[in-house]
């Protein structure tokens, strides 16, 4: 199986924001282990447009959403410098159907790595954590894939925005972080912190273990989207998106053709 060949084609349609076929239809053979080579050969090519790594995101960081895909663990995807927005506003301009899901993120100041890191470990190398919010798009036609094709398409990773204030790890407790998002003014999700796998910090350990099966680790100055507090919400021209967080503040955003 050629799996560079692969990557392209599914570049070529996250480049373009234009939708394909889930690729487990015309490769069923692919494993786990494949799927995430394609991904890593995807924002390589991205990388030698210019593009430039700067963290991971989780995902299916939720019982629930695991439950959905028919897995045990979640996934992880790669951040690159163009996915970050520097405005509060959401072009729409080469996205397929965007999602919006509030998350919280981890600036890292310390290598991270090994199979047997604990909380503990991820507290000492956190410089700060953020409020944010993750735009998931999947590349696949309605959303619909399975957990192979998912991991090739970068876990669905498509832009995400942080909050301007950094916090200190010990500032609260993370998984009683109340979250309100608000579409055009109506609550549309609640939840909080506790949604990311009991609490966010098991998260980037679980991060941390993942990466270690293929050699890689988290690096300093790496952002980490640990994973969605609600459900994510579909969002069109016009809308106006706003994330309330208990005692952080809150983001918000304008989405734009
Ligand atoms: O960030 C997420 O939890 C989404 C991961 C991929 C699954 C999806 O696109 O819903
Ligand atoms: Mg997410």
């Amino acid at each position: 199986m050629d799996l560079q060949k692969i990557a392209e084609e599914i570049d070529a349609h996250q480049s373009s924001g234009r939708e394909m076929e889930k690729i487990t239809l015309s490769h069923p053979n692919l494993s786990v282990e494949e799927a995430y080579d394609i991904q890593k050969r995807c924002v390589d090519l991205a990388i030698e447009r210019g593009d430039r790594l700067i963290g991971w995101k989780m995902g299916l960081t939720s019982k629930p959403k695991q439950v959905t895909m028919g897995v045990e663990e979640p996934i992880y995807g790669r951040l690159t410098q163009s996915m970050e927005l520097t405005e509060p506003v959401l072009r729409l301009e080469g996205l397929i159907h965007p999602r919006v899901e509030p998350e919280l993120a981890f600036v890292i100041k310390k290598e991270l790595g090994g199979d047997n890191i604990t909380p503990r470990d991820v507290w000492l190398a956190t410089e700060c954590i953020l409020p944010a919010v993750e735009v998931i798009d999947s590349r696949y036609k309605n959303f619909s894939f399975t957990h192979i094709d998912v991991v090739a398409d970068n876990a669905s990773s498509s832009k995400f925005i942080v909050g301007d204030q950094g916090f200190s790890p010990y500032h609260t407790a993370w998984d009683e972080v109340g979250v309100s998002m608000y579409k055009n003014g109506e609550v549309v999700q609640t939840g909080a912190g506790a949604a990311i796998l009991g609490h966010p910090v098991r998260s980037v350990v679980e991060l941390a273990k993942m990466l270690s099966r293929s050699g890689l680790t988290i690096q300093p100055g790496n952002v980490i989207l640990a994973g969605a507090v609600t459900d994510a919400v579909s969002v069109s021209e016009g809308d106006r998106i706003e994330v309330q967080y208990d005692q952080l503040g809150s983001l918000k955003f304008s989405v734009k053709a």
